[in-house]
């Protein structure tokens, strides 16, 4: 059976590290593409020279043209620019609205029955726009935040309690901003809901709300340590486990922004949501019920996403 193929549009911090990763997991051959000449390149010649020391067969190609991602099964999107201290995700908008048509046109020619995931900021209107722009079918493209949000606060709540990393479980929603939805309800410690866990004094609940409060400004923490960029390592893994999930059918539920359609009452946008990734792309939507506070939560974040999706047909009108 011939290998899959995974394009990685965006050669940076996140693209680099990705292109390491998929070697690492086996998980097929890596075509790195960026506008910088050399740079996809370079990364591709370093991490196949990695490759003989770590013990994985994989073809690594670099390149600045989209023919080289033609017939590849993931796609995975990071062009673009990151953010700087003092910037907010929406701060992006102008500038990588244009990189995702131009990415999205390259798509449509060359990779059209990919499963794509986006994860250039802002994140919930860039997938939303980069859908448009490739015409995927809605079920072939998603937005990476989802997993990572989860994973920075499964971290905070292993350390916390003092418990493995892979006893935790959170669900974070809605848009990849600082109003995000961590769901304390549905977060456990090996099936215990983090509530419980409170009433069995492991933890005290202003601590839980200050993990949920950092867990929403997590990326702005990073951000401000770096001074040079965003977080790139754990972006990076969290588009990599949905990436597996796609190419090894193995239907994970993963909190991912999806295309909705009529679901938590929402229609034609992209918005963070479990969903199960399976060989078919996005093959379902699992709606959790909300109590009064996470709704209002989940509204206001939705809310933010719409403001993002008017300011891009503000700037570009053949998205209105
Ligand atoms: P960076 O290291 O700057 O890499 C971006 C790469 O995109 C650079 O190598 C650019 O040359 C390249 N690029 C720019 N324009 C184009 C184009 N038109 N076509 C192809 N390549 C192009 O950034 P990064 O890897 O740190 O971050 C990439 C993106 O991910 C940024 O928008 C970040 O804000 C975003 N990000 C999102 C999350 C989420 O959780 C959603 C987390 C971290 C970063």
């Amino acid at each position: 059976m011939a290998r899959s193929k995974i394009a990685l549009i965006g050669a940076g911090q996140i693209g680099g590290t990705l292109a390491l990763l998929a070697g690492l997991k086996e998980l097929g051959d890596i075509v790195l593409f960026d506008i910088v000449d050399g740079v996809p390149q370079g990364k591709a010649l370093d991490i196949a020279e990695a490759a003989p020391v770590e013990g994985f067969d994989a073809k690594l190609a670099g390149a600045s043209d989209y023919s080289a991602i033609a017939g590849a099964d993931v796609v995975i999107v990071t062009a673009g620019v990151p953010r700087k201290p003092g910037m907010s995700r929406d701060d992006l908008i102008g500038i990588n609205l244009k990189v995702m048509q131009a990415v999205g046109e390259g798509i449509k020619a060359h990779a059209p029955d990919a499963f794509v995931i986006c994860i250039t900021n802002p994140l919930d209107a860039m997938v939303w726009a980069l859908q448009k722009f490739s015409g995927l079918p809605k079920n072939k493209i998603v937005g990476m935040a989802g997993v990572l949000d989860s994973a920075r606060f499964r971290h905070f709540l292993a350390e916390e309690f003092k418990v493995s990393v892979e006893d935790v479980t959170a669900f974070v929603l809605g848009g990849h901003g600082d109003d995000m939805v961590p769901l304390v309800r549905y977060s456990t410690i090996a099936g215990v809901p983090l509530p419980d866990m409170i009433k069995l004094g492991w933890s005290t609940q202003e601590r839980l709300d200050a993990m949920v409060e950092r867990t929403r400004k997590g990326g702005g923490e990073i951000v401000n340590l770096l001074k040079t960029g965003s977080a790139f390592y754990a972006p990076a893994s969290s588009a990599i486990a949905m990436a597996e999930s796609y190419l090894r059918d193995k239907r994970r539920v993963l909190p991912c922004a999806a295309h909705l359609d009529g679901q938590y009452g929402i229609d034609g946008l992209f918005i963070g949501v479990p969903v199960v990734i399976g060989a078919g792309g996005v093959e379902k939507v699992l709606e959790v019920e909300f109590n009064g506070d996470e709704k209002a939560m989940f509204e206001k974040s939705v809310n933010s996403v719409k403001g993002l999706i008017e300011a891009c047909k503000g700037v570009d009108s053949t998205l209105a």
